[in-house]
């Protein structure tokens, strides 16, 4: 198989276990994050588990230049073999009232979540209408279909990624490239980590008293969606642990 899967947010959580799981299944991948020695670490795991093709490619999403340096490395075959994109790099920053945030938090958001997808979007898209076929997942979450208390700008940059998922699909359908938004609940991965700055305690604390969703059910999910016939598309899909009803409530025991 010749084909390449293109991964944003490689590194850790819902992108590690989709290189897996889409490597486990024959894709050459193209792995990206900012971390060299996490992108080492997990080429190195896919290389020795699968016959598979890995490229890695460090850049940071926001930075439009980096990203389209990072992309024009790669050579014209594999460019051309990319069939599909994961949009997944993201995160979220802090989580509190509006007239408390900080700004610095809300421009890490708005710049990664979505101005980093439009980058990475604008530079993969050519190459799948070059093959007059391709599928893009776009990482929303359940913060892009309601709101939540003290989740204000998260779920503004995930609004937007329905948003654009929409549009997408629209300005897309005719180059047959199909468009997935997936939005899960609460997935214990480095997320919360992330959120709360590297507190530990804080981040544990979002998971207790009720069982998560983990990465590798995110990335099932999203090779079930890539794998269906070239005729079948999955829009959207709200994935949650079955604790979690809705953004707000979530039964802890
Ligand atoms: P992780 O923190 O485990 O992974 C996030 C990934 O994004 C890392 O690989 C990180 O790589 C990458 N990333 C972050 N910022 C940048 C950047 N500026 N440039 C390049 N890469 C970047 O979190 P998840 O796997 O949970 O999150 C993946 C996506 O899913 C995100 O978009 C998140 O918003 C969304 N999501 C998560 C949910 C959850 O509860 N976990 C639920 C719903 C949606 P590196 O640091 O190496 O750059
Ligand atoms: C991550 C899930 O509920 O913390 O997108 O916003 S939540």
């Amino acid at each position: 198989m010749n084909k390449f899967v293109f991964i944003t947010g490689g590194t850790s959580g819902f992108g590690e276990a989709c290189a897996h799981i889409f490597a486990q299944n024959g894709w050459n991948i193209i792995l990206t994050g900012r971390r060299t020695d996490r992108l080492e670490k997990v080429s190195k795991e896919l290389i020795s588990k699968y016959t598979i093709k890995v490229e890695t490619l460090c850049f940071d999403v926001r930075e439009l230049n980096e990203v389209n340096r990072a992309i024009d490395s790669l050579s014209e075959n594999v460019k051309s073999s990319i069939e599909i994109l994961i949009n997944n790099a993201g995160l979220a920053v802090g989580r509190g009232p509006i007239d408390t945030g900080v700004i610095d938090d809300w421009e890490r958001m708005i710049d990664t979540n979505i101005k980093g997808l439009l980058y990475v979007t604008k530079a993969i898209v050519p190459y799948l209408k070059n093959n007059k076929k391709g599928h893009i997942f776009n990482l929303g979450s359940i913060a892009g279909k309601e709101v939540y208390p003290g989740g204000n700008v998260y779920c503004a940059t995930k609004h937007a990624v329905d948003a654009l998922s929409k549009a997408m699909r629209i300005d897309l359908v005719q180059y047959r490239i199909k468009v997935t938004n997936i939005a899960p609940g609460a997935a214990n991965t480095e997320f919360s980590l992330v959120r709360f700055k590297g507190d530990q305690t804080t981040a544990d604390s979002v998971y207790d008293g009720f069982e998560p969703l983990v990465a590798q059910d995110i990335a099932e999910t999203i090779y079930f969606v890539a794998s269906r016939p070239q005729h079948v598309t999955i829009n959207d899909l709200v994935i949650m642990p079955t604790a979690q009803a809705s953004a707000a409530v979530l039964w802890k025991e």
